[in-house]
């Protein structure tokens, strides 16, 4: 399943989630498809982890399905998911190659005969110099199809995406939606695409093709009888796009959509024209019998107890997050700030050769899949990076600029920990400080959130809201000491409870995400990070099993 509401009524969608044969591929050697001896059977979605054989496998796996076709068709792969490195084969031919986890992409098959045929999905999820985002790191990087596989059968023009942003304008709602198709053949086309919203219907204008087959048509409408979206009343409409040549309906493709507005002003974020308070947590993707492939269960599972201990907010630390989840957010009204990936990468790693363009994609892939999600609210990237350096600061530049030029109704930041070192904040909209009060440092909550608005006001973020976007300490599950001592949950809840209590007092704060929601694995490794005992960041709220530490009580006290 890729989303919580139907995406088609006339394009045929088949879900290709389920069994699916496996084998590990030989890292020296050459990739010979035909003689791969596929011993295994996983689940789609899923991580190889969790397969007795290759419990910490780090490598490549071929993942092969077996796809039976009645009419001649052309025939759309989708995958939601791929850690970290994809290659799709298609009865033997290469479709397509992606790199990163944490975004969709597509592979097209084009005039597939009747009758059966083969695909392949080579996973790598190998470090090395290839990968400048996917590195040892305080977070997992598990192997295999992590998120959901569509087929879907498309013409030679097809729908690709619908992009939709609400406006508010002199009391009332309005939306700039574009759509985006995509065609075969470059010469031109006479096709038309009808939309229905909120009991509208209207039409888009004059298609013209580019040159590498895609079109944008765009326009305003007027919607006065929509109802905003908030985290109280969490509104949703389905947006109906239907694409015709004449009097035949080739296409179609439905999102859903709400109405509301993401504002910042006099030193706060606004939802709707009125100030909010983010209160949340950072959530990794991560469980010990899933690894990085959660279900929808569980995801419901963390979208409860996220309520449930009183947040209306979550991070997703540290990469875009499976659009399932973010459907959720859309339903229950929780507001999310959305990052592209990275982690705590130094001015040398990002000086990787492949740096700059996978961010370019990931930022790119980010921001058009999910700009449709009503729940999030904030852009941001690269936590915890060289923002402290000159050379750094270009590349933070060149990223905000571009998420900007793709979509101006978010605010953005990022998450830094460069305390006075900062030199960014005059680039994003919102300052957000990493700080450990507590854990890292005996510094006290509050004297130093007063510190960091100093920091942040000179040094470019004067009269922008203020998010303390990371604060808390390991608390290891059932290890109770009335001793108090660090690592003991009794610890972790005094952490807790002395940041929260004061950041709760201080009304220039516009957010704060404790870090973090649930306990992750880690990379196994010696550099000091990844370090960490029992291999997991052991800071959740939650153990990895979602077992309630101590401080799940004082976080209901400050936020509920
Ligand atoms: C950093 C980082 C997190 C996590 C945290 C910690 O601030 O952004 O990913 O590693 O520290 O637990 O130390």
């Amino acid at each position: 399943m890729t989303r919580l509401f139907q995406t088609n009524e006339l394009r045929k969608v088949q879900s290709l989630d389920g069994s699916w044969d496996f084998t590990a591929v030989a890292e020296e050697k050459e990739l010979k498809l035909e003689q791969l001896d596929y011993r295994y059977k996983l689940t789609v979605p899923g991580c190889w982890e969790m397969h007795p054989d290759f419990l910490t496998y780090r490598g490549r796996g071929a993942y092969r399905k077996r796809i039976t076709i009645k009419d001649k068709t052309s025939l759309r792969f989708v995958f939601k998911g791929v850690s970290h490195t994809a290659r799709v084969f298609f009865d033997g031919v290469l479709l397509t190659e992606h790199y990163n986890a944490y975004t969709a992409f597509d592979a097209i098959a084009r005039d597939v005969e009747p009758g059966e045929h083969e695909l392949v999905v080579v996973a790598d999820n190998s470090f090395g110099e290839f990968s400048a985002l996917h590195i040892p790191n305080d977070y997992y990087t598990y192997g295999g199809i992590n998120r959901s596989v569509a087929m879907e059968e498309i013409k030679d023009l097809y729908l690709e995406r619908i992009a939709f942003t609400p406006i508010w304008e002199n009391g009332g709602w309005k939306a700039h939606i574009q759509a985006i198709v995509r065609q075969r053949y470059t010469e031109e086309q006479n096709y038309r695409i009808s939309f229905e919203l909120c009991g509208k219907s209207f039409e888009l204008g004059e298609p013209r093709a580019n040159a590498d087959g895609t079109t944008c048509l765009s326009g305003i409408f007027v919607f006065p009888e929509a109802e905003a979206w908030s985290p109280e009343k969490p509104v949703l409409y389905a947006l109906k796009a239907v694409l015709s040549v004449g009097d035949a309906l080739i296409d179609d493709l439905i999102e859903r959509v709400g109405f509301r507005v993401v504002t910042t002003e006099a030193g706060k974020i606004q939802l709707n024209g009125k100030d909010i308070v983010m209160k949340g947590v950072n959530r990794h993707e991560d469980h010990p019998m899933v690894g990085s492939a959660i279900p929808l269960q569980l995801m419901a599972v963390d979208a409860d107890l996220i309520s449930n201990m009183g947040c209306n907010s979550v991070r997703t630390s540290h990469y875009p997050n499976d659009e399932l989840f973010l459907d959720l957010c859309d339903e229950r009204g929780i507001l999310v700030w959305e990052e592209n990936h990275a982690r705590g990468l130094s001015l040398e790693k990002m000086q990787n050769p492949n740096f700059r363009w996978q961010c370019e994609q990931v930022n790119r892939e980010m921001v058009e899949q999910h700009h449709n999600h009503p729940s999030i609210v904030i852009w941001a990237i690269l936590n915890e990076c060289a923002s402290n350096t000159l050379e750094g600061r270009e590349m933070y530049k060149e990223q905000l600029e571009q998420i900007r030029a793709l979509d101006a109704s978010r605010p953005l930041t990022f998450a830094s920990h460069h305390r006075e070192n900062e030199l960014c904040f005059d680039l994003a909209d919102i300052v957000s400080f990493n700080l450990y009060p507590g854990w890292y440092g005996d510094e006290d909550p509050g004297e130093l959130c007063d510190l960091a608005r100093g920091w942040a006001d000179a040094g470019g973020g004067l009269g922008k809201p203020m998010i303390m976007s990371e604060f808390g300490g390991d608390g290891y599950y059932g290890h109770r000491d009335a001793s108090r001592v660090r690592g003991t949950e009794e610890r972790q809840a005094d952490i807790i409870e002395a940041n929260l209590s004061a950041y709760t007092k201080r009304s220039f704060l516009s957010g704060m995400f404790i870090w973090q929601y649930c306990d992750c694995r880690v990379t196994e490794g010696t550099d000091w990070l990844i370090t960490r005992a029992g291999t997991q960041n052991s800071k959740g709220i939650v153990d990895r099993y979602r077992r309630p530490k101590l401080a799940y009580a004082t976080v209901q006290k400050y936020f509920k």
